[in-house]
């Protein structure tokens, strides 16, 4: 089956008023979209048109060279986005608060403290920050450690270093493309990432570290 479009895990609406329902709505109608159908028409007809998101992502140094850029861009982009959902949740209802057992520990040996200075949020806040332009901010276990690391456009972990800049199994990842926040917070990256913070599904991001191990 070509790459599908899934529907929100939860209405437009429901990340507000940290994620506005505007944005969610242009971003997963009109962006995420828009990567899925372009990816399916780069594919179409090819021996990859049936092979899974994750397949492409990993697999993109076998992809045609004439179909690698546009797969890396939009099956790229339908992969982070998938995540993306489901890593949001309302305020208070999964979303938000603080990560809980073996992912709170896995963070507290990697960084020293989830919210003290210089901490976790902290330095995940400043990749935010520091990514110049359009890309993503990541947490990913890398053999069996935990590292912050950001990518441009829609670059992902599994690509690999040589391609992403970046490496490991994602357990949470931010999306910093103007997209993501422009409507509510102007040219604000950093009050966007503040707060996202009220909307990050802790038990999502400590599933996804346990089924990377
Ligand atoms: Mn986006």
């Amino acid at each position: 089956m070509p790459l599908t479009l899934q529907n929100l895990p939860y209405p437009f609406e429901a990340l507000e008023p940290h994620v506005d329902s505007q944005t969610m709505q242009i971003h997963h109608g009109k962006h995420h979209a828009a990567y899925v159908t372009n990816a399916n028409k780069t594919l179409e007809g090819t021996a990859w048109a049936q092979a899974s998101a994750t397949d492409l992502v990993t697999r993109l140094a076998d992809i045609p060279e004439d179909k690698r850029g546009a797969v890396r861009n939009n099956a790229g982009g339908h992969w982070n986005h998938s995540l993306f959902w489901e890593l949001m949740a309302p305020a208070g209802k999964g979303g938000g608060g603080a990560p809980k057992g073996p992912l709170a520990d896995a963070i507290k040996s990697a960084f020293g403290s989830f919210d003290g200075a210089g901490g976790f949020k902290e330095k995940f806040a400043s990749a935010a920050l520091a990514r110049f332009g359009s890309g993503w901010v990541w947490l990913v276990s890398n053999k069996e450690k935990l590292e912050i690391c950001s990518t441009p456009n829609q670059d992902n972990p599994l690509m690999g270093r040589a391609i992403a800049g970046c490496e490991g199994t994602p357990i949470l990842g931010l999306d910093v493309w103007e997209h993501a926040y422009y409507l509510k917070y102007q040219n604000r990256r950093a009050d966007y990432v503040t707060a996202w913070w009220n909307v990050v599904n802790w038990g999502k991001v400590a599933e996804l570290l346990k089924n990377a191990k």
